[in-house]
């Protein structure tokens, strides 16, 4: 094991339990919009009336690529009546506090809630993919990933900033960032949190059904992108990863 992967496997695996994580925050322009907070008390954020945010319970991964969890975390219900305001074409940030974990993909879909996001359910709602980032450059052990290129060491939130299609059609949407990190061995961790949007100023773009992906069911336990051991020689030489869950929607 050359020293560089060593570090990142002792940092993940042993002393650093605290290093998970998940989206604290959102910003569009200069307005910012509270998440859930996991460690803040639950009657200080259920039926707040600027509660944007699905609530998750904890700052644990889901591990289960096939759990109902996979949709908006653990327990993913609606805690509050706020949306995100946003234009289409505009970008939207997410606010990450600590984010450590170096290896895997990126995800951002979207759902169409009809006439309200609240009363949505997430595991049978149409899910599509606006964006993605997985593998920049080099291999799959020591490359650069986007999620590396996330985190910061320095204490500084990770900003993860994505724009909303410009000609997706005007509407509420619940939107769903996954992190998906692969630095143990066959044990994938995956991140998500959902909240729900207000998209303004739309253009007429909607997905066919052929786009639409549930949650679960997009991904399988055993996809050789999810059940992966980044740390053999064979991953050392490879240079290309195929982030699961099919390709973007690309708005015409
Ligand atoms: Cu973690």
């Amino acid at each position: 094991m050359l020293p560089t992967i060593l570090a990142l496997f002792l940092a993940c695996t042993l002393g650093l339990v605290s290093a998970h994580g998940g989206l604290s925050n959102y910003t569009v322009g200069d307005t910012w919009y509270r998440g859930y907070d996991p460690s803040t008390a639950e009657e200080e954020q259920v039926g707040q009336p600027w509660m944007v945010q699905r609530q998750w319970r904890t700052i644990d991964p889901i591990f289960d690529a096939e759990s109902k969890f996979m949709a908006c975390n653990d327990p993913g219900v609606s805690v509050g009546k706020g949306y995100i305001d946003v234009e289409a074409g505009e970008e939207i940030t997410a606010v990450y506090y600590y984010w450590l974990h170096p290896v895997g993909p990126m995800t951002v879909w979207l759902a169409f809630c009809e006439e309200d996001c609240t009363t949505l359910d997430v595991n049978k709602v149409g899910w599509f993919k606006i964006w993605e980032a997985g593998l920049l450059e080099g291999n799959l052990a020591e490359g650069m990933w986007y999620q590396k290129q996330f985190q910061r060491w320095d204490g500084s939130p990770g900003l993860w900033p994505v724009r909303i299609p410009k000609s997706l059609k005007e509407g509420l949407y619940l939107i769903r960032h996954e992190i998906l990190s692969i630095h143990v061995e066959d044990k994938p961790q995956f991140y998500m949190e959902c909240a729900s949007l207000n998209v303004t100023t739309g253009g007429k773009g909607m997905p066919g059904k052929e786009w639409l992906k549930r949650f679960p069911g997009v991904y399988k336990r055993d996809d050789p992108s999810i059940k992966i051991n980044i740390y053999t020689e064979e991953a050392m030489r490879t240079t290309n990863y195929t982030i699961p869950g099919g390709p973007v929607w690309t708005a015409e």
